[in-house]
């Protein structure tokens, strides 16, 4: 198949380009290179040493003899040349990850909520309508996140994107099935929820054909192709923005900084290793709906748990602190989830779970560049509203000088 991959130098975008292209798939990469734009704007680096894409793409070629193609393209802005590639290139599927995917930088400032709506919300719609208008009839498989469905504790598994409900009509009761309701909990979430309704808008009226993946937090850095040559190395971020809960917790071990709980502690999330993350769009891939189809929502996730508990595990593992503090984030201090991926798991998936050796392989990679981190980017400073921005902790090292007075 060809396949274009859009937001392809991205944490898990690069892995599944390199995967699906292992598979012998026309990979062409469309990114507007916006990751590392904001790196610089927040003075930060991926913890591995990244290449250009460019590079990266050779050091591919030179590797198997395969070619992935890059293309500088902003899906949000330009419409026309979107447009006119799609016309030219004519791929089978289309794989969008090209969104802004932090939270905490969602809500750092009224600039980068707007921002992030924008950009998300364009990129979404921009694909979609040139889609039906070039008439090309390709899967489009999206990354969307568990966060649309919200973290309060329902007590009942969170089905697979859509709800069985009964309404009570004048004639008697009647069984439908609806969207989850969404709930999220932060702008980038919310825009996420946004791009659902677009999804079922252009599959009922145009016979779009669309998965959506809703995926849990990614761990871990390395899959098979990504281990190949040390200028494949996936990005890795730590900061207090892009850094996800569990790799933040294993390179603070790494580097012997205190782990970062937020409040109790409490929140329960659902996890998946990026190995399985990339495996679960190769299965998406071959289960494509047809044209006419409902939009097909997966849950893509393999396990939860509950951040503090993460937390003491690691804190096992490596002898690390762990620090609990003010919470920046406007979220249930407790919640239980748990959450059905049946889909996943008829098509074959087998998932990788939390095990000492995939954790220690991350403690391991974050020791080798641990000369990288910028210890003042670790604490998540990022608070949801400015009332919570009075109490958010920035050291929590308890390095800076305290007034005794
Ligand atoms: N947390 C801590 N300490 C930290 C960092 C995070 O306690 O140092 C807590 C947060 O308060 C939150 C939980 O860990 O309760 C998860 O935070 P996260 O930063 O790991 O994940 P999140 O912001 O939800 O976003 C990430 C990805 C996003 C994806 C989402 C899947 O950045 O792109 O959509 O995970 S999910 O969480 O299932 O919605």
């Amino acid at each position: 198949m060809r396949i274009a991959v859009l937001g392809g130098d991205g944490f898990v975008g690069w892995p599944t380009a390199l995967h699906l292209s292992d598979l012998g798939h026309d990979v062409h990469i469309v990114d507007n290179l916006s990751r590392r734009w904001i790196d610089t704007e927040l003075g930060v680096q991926s913890l591995t040493p990244m290449d250009s894409i460019q590079e990266r793409c050779r050091i591919w070629h030179q590797e198997t003899g395969k070619r992935i193609h890059f293309h500088l393209l902003n899906l949000a802005t330009e419409y026309e040349r979107l447009k006119g590639w799609l016309s030219e290139q004519r791929p089978d599927a289309v794989i969008h990850f090209a969104e802004q995917r932090a939270a905490p930088y969602s809500m750092k400032t009224d600039r980068h909520k707007v921002y992030t709506v924008s950009n998300n919300t364009n990129a979404t719609h921009n694909l979609l309508a040139a889609l039906v208008e070039t008439g090309i009839d390709a899967h489009l498989v999206h990354l969307g996140t568990m966060g649309v469905y919200g973290y309060s504790s329902v007590g009942a598994p969170i089905p697979e994107g859509y709800l069985d409900i009964r309404i009570d009509t004048p004639t008697g009761p009647r069984d439908q099935q609806i969207l989850y309701p969404t709930r999220p909990g932060s702008v980038y979430h919310m825009t996420k929820s946004l791009d659902q309704i677009l999804f079922q808008f252009y599959a009922q009226n145009d016979g779009l054909r669309i998965t959506d993946l809703h995926q849990g937090i990614v761990w871990g850095t390395h899959t098979d192709q990504t281990r190949r040559h040390e200028q494949l190395i996936n990005r890795f971020d730590y900061d207090g923005d892009y850094g996800t809960v569990l790799n933040r917790f294993l390179i603070q071990a790494a580097i012997g900084y205190p782990l970062t709980v937020h409040g109790t502690g409490g929140q329960t999330r659902a996890f998946i290793h990026i190995q399985d993350s990339v495996r679960c769009i190769e299965l998406a891939l071959k289960d494509a709906p047809q044209s006419g189809e409902r939009v097909r929502i997966f849950n893509q996730m393999t396990e939860t748990h509950r951040v503090r508990d993460l937390a003491e595990l690691v804190a096992r593992l490596t002898g690390a602190k762990v620090a609990y503090l003010p919470n920046p984030r406007k979220e249930a201090d407790e919640n239980d989830l748990i959450v059905r991926n049946d889909q996943f798991l008829a098509l074959g998936l087998q998932p990788i779970t939390l095990a000492d050796g995939l954790l220690s392989e991350v403690v391991e990679v974050a020791r080798k560049y641990a000369h990288r981190i910028d210890r003042t980017r670790v604490p998540a400073v990022s608070a949801w509203t400015k009332d919570i921005a009075t109490r958010v902790e920035h050291d929590p090292e308890g390095k800076r000088l305290r007034s005794v007075s």
